[in-house]
């Protein structure tokens, strides 16, 4: 089985709560293969979101995101893309208690622009997403079995 890679951060809301957020995605059965906190511009954001410049809530999403530091984590697990996605919860913290309220948006996140966490949306996203905070990762699969140890950035 070969191991997917995601990009999840831990958003500016919910840094205080990181120790208990990586419990529950380890918990989860994915690795974290490597990670680094950041405080992000408001042009590195945007960069970031590029993919929703010019929507209603870009401004605000770009002055939440460099508001204070994030941490961003690259996972490792089969299917860690979608599973991931479905840890996280809906958009909307409010929409996640209704419908999934074991999900880190419904335990962790505040409205729909403050909801604690992210996570890439394709395989292509992954990628681009991976290679912003991580310029220097490895994007080929991990052979299982194999320690991924040696991701882990200095
Ligand atoms: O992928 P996901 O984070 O679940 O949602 P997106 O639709 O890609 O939006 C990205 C990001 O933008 C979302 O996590 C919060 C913010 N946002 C917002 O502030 N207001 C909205 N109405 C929709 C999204
Ligand atoms: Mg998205």
């Amino acid at each position: 089985v070969e191991l997917e890679k995601t990009l999840a951060i831990i958003k500016p809301d919910a840094v205080q709560d990181a120790d208990e957020i990586k419990r529950i995605i380890k918990a989860s059965g994915f690795s974290v293969i490597a990670e680094r906190q950041i405080h992000l511009s408001t042009e590195q954001a945007g960069d970031f979101y590029a993919e929703h410049y010019g929507k209603m809530f870009f401004t605000n999403l770009m002055s939440f995101m460099s508001g204070g530091p994030i941490i961003a984590i690259v996972l490792a697990k089969k299917n860690a893309i979608e599973d991931w996605r479905k840890l996280m919860g809906p958009t909307n913290p409010m929409d996640a208690r209704e419908r999934f309220p074991d999900s880190i948006r419904a335990l962790f996140g505040k409205d729909q622009t403050q909801n604690s966490v992210h996570g890439s949306d394709s395989v292509a996203s992954a990628s681009r997403e991976i290679r912003f905070f991580f310029p220097q990762m490895i994007l080929e699969p991990i052979p299982t079995g194999q320690t991924t140890e040696r991701y882990i950035e200095q």
